[in-house]
C-alpha cells in the first residue's frame, strides 16, 4: 500500500487538519535517550490522588492484561503516521488498581530526566489509552521510548510520553514541559489544539 506524502483530503477524513501523512517514523524529543542494561533498575511510580500508591517493576506492568491497538499518530509539527500497532497495558487498568480518588481530575506523566506532560483524567482513562511496550510487533527501540511509553492516539503525539517513569494523579491541571512553553493543555488534533490560544 502506498502512503507517501499525501494531502489530508486524500485520506478521506482520516487525517486531522493541517497534517501530512508520512511513512517514516521521525524521532522527536528533548534530552537524552536512556539505555537500560539492567531492567531491575527501572520502575514506574503511580502516585498522587490514589488510595494505593504503587511502585511497579517492568514485570508488574506486564502482568496487567495485554491489549493491542492499531491507531494513527498525529504530531503537532505536522506529520501523521497511520496504522501503528501497539501492545501494552491499558492506562485505565493501572488507574483502577491504584484507586484514583474522586478529587483527581488530571494526570501528569513523568519521564526520564524530569520531562513531563499533562492531560485530563478522562483522556488518560480512554479505552484506547495504552502504556505500550511494542510498536508494530517489535519491542520499543530506545529512541521511541523503551521500555514503556504512553500512547494516547486521540491527542497530539507529544502527550505520548516516552521513557515513562511516573504517573501522578492531581486535582488541578499542571502544565508539563511543552505546555509551559505554549503548547495546548489538551491537544486534540481534530480541533487543531496546538497552542495555548487555539
Ligand atoms: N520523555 C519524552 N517523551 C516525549 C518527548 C520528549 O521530549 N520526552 N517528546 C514528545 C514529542 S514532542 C513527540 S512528537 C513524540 C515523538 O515520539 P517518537 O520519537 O517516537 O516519534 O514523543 C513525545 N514524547
Ligand atoms: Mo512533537
Amino acid at each position: 500500500m502506498y502512503f507517501g506524502k499525501t494531502k489530508q483530503s486524500d485520506q478521506s477524513g482520516r487525517v486531522p487538519p493541517n497534517q501530512n501523512v508520512t511513512t517514516s517514523f521521525p524521532v522527536l524529543h528533548t534530552g537524552n535517550v536512556p539505555y537500560y542494561e539492567d531492567m531491575a533498575k527501572w520502575n514506574l511510580q503511580v502516585y498522587g490522588l490514589v488510595d494505593h500508591p504503587m511502585l511497579l517493576s517492568f514485570e508488574d506492568v506486564k502482568a496487567f492484561p495485554q491489549y493491542e491497538s492499531k491507531n494513527d499518530i498525529h504530531c503537532v509539527t505536522g506529520w501523521s503516521r497511520l496504522d501503528n500497532v501497539w501492545q501494552g497495558v491499558r492506562a485505565r487498568d493501572i488507574a483502577e488498581k491504584a484507586g484514583v480518588k474522586e478529587e483527581a481530575g488530571y494526570v501528569i506523566l513523568h519521564a526520564e530526566e524530569g520531562w513531563t506532560t499533562n492531560l485530563p483524567l478522562d483522556d488518560f482513562l480512554a479505552e484506547t489509552s495504552l502504556l505500550a511496550y511494542t510498536h508494530n510487533g517489535e519491542p520499543l527501540t530506545p529512541e521511541h521510548g523503551f521500555p514503556l511509553r504512553g500512547v494516547f492516539p486521540h491527542l497530539y503525539f507529544w502527550k505520548s510520553a516516552k521513557w515513562l517513569r511516573g504517573i501522578q494523579f492531581t486535582k488541578e491541571n499542571h502544565p508539563g514541559f511543552w505546555e509551559q512553553n505554549g503548547y495546548h493543555m489538551r491537544g486534540d488534533p481534530w480541533q487543531n489544539q496546538r497552542f495555548t490560544w487555539d
